[in-house]
């Protein structure tokens, strides 16, 4: 039987799964190894829809979201529409850790980040620069003038063990989305959710979509009354289709585990990449 389960988004997220896997192997501390899995993904540059090198907003400016979850105290913490600070996923921990709130936003996370100990740098790289200018370049001929929704992947990696489980949820959104937008990563509910009576769930795709759905409790209240992971996950999509037709149009994914162990994932459309590390042994999964 399975006792520990890493699990995360898309492609990228065997990078956390593996970082998360090092780090409990060794700590046996399974918030601080989602929290390094999720380090692992927002560090590398060569992800560019999820902390540093992330694509920036319509003004050039990388703008991140970040939420984490203890499924066992319900405690959460979470930042929304941040610059130039990074690990962002540990500032969202530091507010569930130093704050009595949930969630700050904007400035005065960027200022209580400051206060805290985190130093602010530039998050772009050379290729979100040459990005974005082309992006500029074409909107001021005419050519594209919306945000990306197709250009964004959020890591969100969840922790269980025997029962316990954590999450976390870490993004830069769209490219060049307006200034201030907030997805549901950072929504505590809709981009992810832990309540250890019943399981973990993280959401990942169209912001909007997820948002209006409130997803992640969903399927959260769908395991709570008896549906299994995967079968959570399914009817959840399925509902969200029927019910408002557009989100069958765009990318919308969610991944959970259920207290018992049981896990599952669902996407409105095919070749979603789900990461299972169970007790160390990496299982993709397309959906
Ligand atoms: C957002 N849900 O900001 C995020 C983006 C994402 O796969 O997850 N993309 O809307």
């Amino acid at each position: 039987m399975t006792t520990s389960i890493f699990a995360a988004t898309w492609d990228f997220g065997k990078i956390a799964c593996d970082a998360a896997w090092q780090h409990w192997k060794k700590n046996g501390n399974l918030s601080k190894a989602v929290e390094v899995g999720t380090i692992a993904v927002e560090l590398d540059t060569s992800v560019t829809s999820v902390g540093i090198g992330g694509l920036p907003n319509s003004e050039g400016m990388v703008e991140l979201d970040a939420a984490f979850m203890v499924g066992e105290s319900l405690d959460c913490g979470a930042v929304a529409g941040v610059k130039n600070i990074s690990p962002i996923i540990s500032l969202a921990i530091k507010v569930l850790n130093d704050t009595n709130h949930v969630m700050l936003v904007g400035s005065e996370a960027e200022k209580f980040a400051v206060t805290h100990g985190f130093t602010t740098s530039d998050l772009t790289t050379e290729t979100t620069r040459k990005r974005y200018e082309k992006w500029l370049f074409d909107v001021r001929n005419g050519v594209i003038r919306e945000a990306e929704e197709d250009s964004h992947d959020t890591v969100g990696v969840i922790g269980w063990h025997e029962g316990k489980g954590v999450v976390a949820c870490s993004t830069s959104g769209y490219a060049w989305k307006l200034p201030g937008r907030v997805g549901d990563s950072p929504i505590v509910g809709a981009g992810l959710y832990a309540d250890d009576d019943v399981g973990v769930v993280v959401a990942t795709g169209y912001g909007e979509d997820i948002l209006r759905f409130s997803m992640s409790s969903c399927v959260i209240e769908r395991m709570r009354q008896g549906m299994t992971a995967q079968e959570a996950c399914d009817d959840m999509i399925t509902f969200m289709c029927r019910r408002r037709q557009a989100v069958a149009d765009r990318r919308t994914a969610v991944m959970a585990i259920r207290k018992d162990g049981l896990y599952g994932a669902a996407s409105t459309q095919k070749d979603f990449p789900a990461q299972f590390m169970l007790d160390g042994h990496i299982k993709s999964v397309n959906c």
